[in-house]
């Protein structure tokens, strides 16, 4: 009795803490966000730093292109249970743990996209709060329930004012004006065919992958590129200075998570300056080896520097797309990319500076036990349609998009169940750099069948069919599907 009396008491003291928890964390952060910061997206971003590499590689795997909601919601369930541990104390330890409390949510949003000082204001009210009401708790459900709701409706308070500050932002950014020519996409011949994927991806359905729970507002009006480090000659450059030499190229982009039949991918008509033009006239020094790209997130990203100098591998430093700037989660005001070379090693976003450095330079993904050279794109196929239209004749089209960046797709072909490889039409291509589409009909006899793709490089390499996850080389297997006929 005595002991089931101790566990319904320590029981209580936790849901009242946690609680409590609750109502700190949305004072916090709706105090973060009036001054234009968050104390969640800083303890997202310090979970994206800090969590193993196998705990991101299942993340990613798991939450697919929700990862940003989900770290959302996971690190304010963290802030929630921290709370109620702490709620668990004895009470003489109540202030020095609250005290931690403050202290490691703000640090967590200084480290975060916008070097939140606001966030970490945030998160210092948040561990106020929380002591002040783990003394001052009323007790009985009906006191619980008013902290929760009172945390709840806070954070959703703070939620739609951050979002309607992104939305002011986003708004500044469109009003930078057109980049690009807006010259309209070519046809690739294979017409319209409902559910094939566009030829050009819309922006809007662009994947986005960062470690970052909201992208960082960078001022257009403000905001220079420098080119430093060791180089002859340092260099700063506006919008306006970039966009004068800037020329358009269609590239697909490939998120190295992309695994067979996912999303994490899409082509684009980019707006960029060419970094043999950049590093000409900055003239590197002699030691330098590395290109490294930093952003304002403190993300870099560094490359070999010989093959982009002399252009054999083209790079760019990408100020537009689709004809319009970079949207903010795209990298607003510039990226840098490097078409062939999947997306975590093509350049960071929301790039501040190029910086010309030698080999002791070390990425943000090299701790974490990604390999050092940037990993090339593995060509892959996926299907996006195989139905017969209703028609029920057992004729059925099978279409969808291959890529094999930089040097092109020289082939695709499909496999129905165990039968041979048979080649599909090709759409025309847009640049060998960019995707490419296919479309093929196959009369199937009645009955469930799996249809396989896979495509062939330019270079002759044809996919890898063995399955294989993201890590660390890049994600292998062929794209399956099942239809009935
Ligand atoms: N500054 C910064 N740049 C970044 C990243 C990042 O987290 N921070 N993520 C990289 C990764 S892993 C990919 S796949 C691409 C994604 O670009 P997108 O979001 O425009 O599709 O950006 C790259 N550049
Ligand atoms: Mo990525």
């Amino acid at each position: 009795m005595a002991v089931n009396g101790r566990v319904s008491m320590q029981k209580k003291r936790l849901l009242g803490a946690a609680a409590v928890g609750l109502g700190a964390l949305g004072a916090g952060e709706l105090l973060a966000a009036v001054r234009g910061g968050s104390v969640l997206d800083g303890l997202g971003r310090f979970a994206a730093d800090y969590a193993p590499t196998q705990v991101v590689e299942t993340m990613v795997a798991r939450a697919g292109e929700h990862d940003k909601e989900m770290t959302r919601l996971g690190v304010a369930l963290g802030g929630i249970a921290a709370a109620a541990g702490i709620g668990l104390l004895p009470r003489g330890l109540w202030t020095p743990a609250a005290v931690g409390f403050g202290a490691g949510t703000a640090s967590a949003a200084l480290r975060s996209a916008n070097r939140s000082v606001p966030g970490a204001l945030g998160g210092i009210a948040a561990a106020a709060v929380l002591r002040a009401g783990l003394r001052r708790r009323p007790t009985g459900i009906g006191g619980e329930l008013l902290w929760a709701a009172a945390g709840t409706g806070l954070l959703a308070a703070a939620e739609t004012l951050v979002r309607r500050e992104d939305l002011r932002h986003r708004e500044r950014v469109r009003r930078v004006g057109a980049m690009g020519a807006h010259a309209p996409v070519p046809e690739d011949g294979l017409g319209i065919e409902p559910g094939l994927t566009p030829l050009i991806t819309p922006t809007s359905k662009f994947y986005v992958a960062d470690v970052n729970s909201r992208p960082p507002r960078i001022d257009p009006g403000q905001w220079r590129l420098s080119i430093g480090g060791q180089v002859a000659h340092q260099l700063r450059l506006s919008l306006a200075d970039l966009a004068e030499q800037a020329v358009e190229f269609d590239a697909v982009m490939v998120c190295v998570h992309n695994t067979v039949g996912s999303g994490r991918c899409g082509n684009a008509r980019w707006f960029g300056v060419p970094l043999t033009a950049l590093l000409d006239h900055a003239v590197p020094e002699r030691g330098a080896t590395r290109l490294v790209t930093r952003a304002v997130d403190g993300y870099t990203i560094s490359l070999p520097l010989e093959p982009l100098r002399t252009g054999e591998w083209p790079g760019y430093l990408v100020i537009g797309m689709n004809g319009e700037p970079l949207p903010p989660e795209h990298g607003f005001p510039a990226r840098v990319f490097v078409p062939g070379i999947y997306g975590q090693y093509s350049g960071a976003k929301w790039i501040t500076e190029l910086e010309l450095a030698d080999d002791s330079h070390v990425d943000y993904w090299w701790k974490r036990g990604w390999p050092a050279e940037p990993l090339w794109v593995r060509p892959q196929a996926r299907i996006d349609v195989a139905n017969d239209g209703g028609s029920g004749t057992g004729k059925f089209t099978v279409a969808g998009v291959a890529w094999a960046p930089p040097h092109g797709v020289s082939g695709v072909d499909i496999r129905v169940d165990e039968t041979d490889w048979l080649p599909v039409e090709l759409g025309s291509e847009l640049a060998p750099a960019a995707w490419r589409r296919w479309r093929t009909i196959v009369d199937l006899p009645p009955g469930t069948h799996t249809i396989a793709a896979r495509v062939t490089g330019r270079s002759g390499e044809v996919q890898d069919a063995d399955d294989r996850p993201p890590f660390p080389l890049g994600p292998g297997g062929l794209h399956t599907v099942t239809v009935t006929a």
